[in-house]
């Protein structure tokens, strides 16, 4: 495997950062996972778009343009022969001293990795998935402001910690006034007669790539979707309940804390979205061909 750090590719084995890196140190970076399907980097602009906005709220240069990350992207998924895979893009303050001070890192670290892709069990898009709602609560965006997708992900990783010792698939993290904000690494869906809800990002969520492509399908189906908060009452309520995300697509919930969701497996509305996501996914980005 050929890895892409700091302009060059190198072998997986020479791969590494020091340890005096801000990302390994404070968390200090931020980060990017994408899809590639049948050869194309699925809404690669879009998540060079929010690896931007992350980096900027975090006052982080990239030290690249688009077009050369896109490039060094390309360069990467070709060098690893894939078609079908993931990409984890990653760019961290870069070395520093032992203080927190950004101002002593001179140049950030950026890497891509571009790997085969672990895909879900099918038989968790056939037969849903369980879900608990975790104890640990979502920071306020004043605090750290969850759309920007950086390597502090210990809030996620406390409830996913929740969600294992439960024995459930996936976690729904509230706010602290008790909205749904989103999963560990997945936004979520509740529909009810038909109307889909999600909620909305400045409750301290991440605006999921997948959720915005879910939200137009949705739309352009001629069904309504809200972006609106709503508590575990409505999810609990719900006729049908989906998470998305890069990895996940789009996965059926079936149960959340012990309540069954509508009739106990994957509904309608959800069916519909998986084949119209995964029929427009593989020309829905960057081709690595041309
Ligand atoms: N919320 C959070 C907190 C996420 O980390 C999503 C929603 C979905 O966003 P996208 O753009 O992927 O539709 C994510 C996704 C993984 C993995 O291996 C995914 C994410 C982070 C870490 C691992 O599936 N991000």
């Amino acid at each position: 495997m050929k890895i892409w750090i700091d302009g060059q590719l190198v072998d997986k084995s020479e791969a590494k950062i020091s340890v005096f890196d801000h990302g390994v140190l404070y968390g200090d970076g931020v980060f990017e996972g994408i899809r590639i399907y049948d050869g194309c980097i699925y809404r690669l602009e879009q998540h060079l778009d929010r690896l931007w906005s992350s980096a900027k709220y975090i006052k982080l240069t990239i030290p690249m343009t688009q077009e050369e990350m896109t490039r060094a992207i390309i360069e990467t998924v070709r060098a690893n022969g894939l078609r079908d895979g993931y990409i984890r893009l990653g760019v961290t303050r870069g070395i520093g001293d032992l203080g927190l001070n950004p101002n002593n890192c001179p140049s950030p670290t950026v890497f891509i990795i571009a790997d085969q892709i672990r895909l879900f069990p099918q038989e968790l898009y056939d037969n849903g998935i369980e879900v608990i709602s975790a104890a640990v609560q979502r920071q306020p965006v004043s605090a750290l402001n969850p759309r920007v997708k950086s390597c502090n992900y210990l809030n996620n990783i406390l409830a996913r910690i929740e969600a294992n010792n439960a024995g459930a698939h996936e976690a729904i993290i509230l706010d602290l006034r008790g909205f749904v904000v989103e999963c560990t690494a997945d936004n979520i869906f509740v529909v009810r007669r038909g109307v889909l809800t999600t909620p909305p990002v400045y409750l301290g969520a991440l605006r999921g790539i997948t959720r915005d492509a879910v939200i137009e399908i949705a739309r352009e189906q001629g069904r309504e979707v809200r972006e609106e908060p709503f508590t575990l009452y409505e999810v609990y309520d719900a006729d049908e309940v989906f998470v998305t995300g890069t990895a996940a697509e789009l996965v059926p919930v079936v149960k959340v804390d012990g309540r069954t969701i509508g009739e106990g497996k994957p509904g309608p509305i959800f069916r519909h979205l998986l084949e119209e996501f995964r029929r427009r996914a593989p020309r829905d980005g960057v081709m690595i061909d041309s």
